[in-house]
């Protein structure tokens, strides 16, 4: 399958994010993306390519205006209150929560910071947007791919994706990379399309984004919202609302689920997404689901990656497959490459 490679990614190289009162080192580093890279070229898994290019206007199917606007501009904004700001990212530190308004964008640059994101884990850097922006091409090319005919494409970036919203950034994301394929997808003909999500962490970004959507079926497996980040989504009783009624499926299980509870969440995920009627299927292939991943909490094994990939081909579905999470980085190379592997075996 071909791989779609942010060479652009290590762009976004955050220093330190917010944790338990303490600013310290941030687990989404460069090198998890170069060890994917290196273990698929070691295993001769298909070819390498740069994106093509795609304007704005494909990423503002998914991502509201103004926060596209901040997105492009935050970095300049930034430098413009103090030049000495250059060697410090962007981290948030006020909100919006309840009652207050979102409608109006302050003019204060920190304020705006805290409109558009929901956590103090998330900086944003001087690379940020391009990485960003070049990580949603390699999402959108993976579409195309398959638009074109492909059996599956694989895109290769960060940051991540999937907790990014519409209009705000956290949890590592900034675009949501998984939610732009999928509406591509859409975009060029297909009546159906299925996002299946199994990062560790809920994908709060892609449910809210087709949560009212009939056409987009979001499932997920994941650490119990009750305890696993991102906290506030993720619920088992969370089914759409309005016409997207139904197509919304969280799988929440608990800290310390080993492969076997795991695997059959999986295949219940995926009859659901073939009684939905899929065309296509995009995967949020998170591999923070390892037993030795740092910030997470399930049990899977590294040989246990190959049954996923296998059980994700034998849905039968054109693929795309979109990275997010993994932090254990010595292994998240060896991780990735056996979900391709086993889906490539089938
Ligand atoms: N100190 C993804 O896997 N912070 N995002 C956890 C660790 C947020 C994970 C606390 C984790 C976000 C794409
Ligand atoms: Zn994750």
């Amino acid at each position: 399958m071909i791989t779609f490679y942010n060479h652009l990614h290590a762009r976004h190289q955050g220093k330190v994010e917010m944790f338990r009162g303490a600013l310290v080192p941030c687990f989404e580093v460069p090198a998890r993306a170069d060890h994917v890279l290196a273990e698929l070229q070691r295993r001769k898994l298909g070819s390498v390519q740069h994106p093509d290019a795609f304007d704005d206007v494909a990423l503002a199917r998914i991502h509201s205006p103004r926060y596209l606007r901040f997105l492009a501009t935050a970095w300049d904004q930034w430098l413009a209150l103090d030049s000495g700001n250059a060697d410090k990212d962007i981290l948030p530190s006020v909100w919006p929560t309840r009652t207050f308004r979102t409608d109006i964008e302050p003019d204060n640059f920190s304020a705006k910071v805290g409109l558009y994101s929901f956590d103090a884990g998330t900086p944003f850097t001087a690379g940020t947007w391009v990485a960003a922006r070049t990580g949603a091409e390699c999402a959108l090319s993976a579409a195309q791919r398959l638009v074109q005919g492909d059996r599956a494409a694989f895109a290769l970036s960060r940051p991540p994706g999937h907790h990014a919203g519409a209009d705000f950034f956290g949890g590592y994301c900034f675009l949501n990379n998984a939610a732009l394929a999928a509406q591509h997808l859409c975009d060029a003909g297909m009546e159906r399309v299925a996002v299946l999500d199994i990062d560790y962490h809920h994908g709060n970004g892609t449910q809210a984004i087709f949560y009212d959507r009939p056409d987009v079926f979001f499932t997920s497996i994941h650490g119990d919202p009750r305890s696993e980040y991102p906290f506030f989504l993720g619920h088992a009783d969370e089914a759409g609302v309005g016409a997207g009624l139904g197509t919304n499926l969280n799988l929440p299980l608990p800290r310390g689920t080993g492969f076997e509870t795991w695997f059959a969440a999986l295949e219940h995920a995926l009859r659901a997404i073939q009684r939905f009627g899929a065309q296509a299927l995009v995967v949020s292939l998170g591999l923070d689901t390892f037993a030795g991943d740092p910030i997470s909490g399930f049990l899977l094994q590294s040989a246990d990656y190959l049954r996923v990939g296998e059980r994700l081909a034998a849905a039968g579905l054109p693929t795309v497959l979109v990275f997010e999470g993994g932090y254990a980085v010595a292994e998240v190379g060896v991780n990735a490459a056996n979900v391709l592997e086993g889906f490539l075996a089938r």
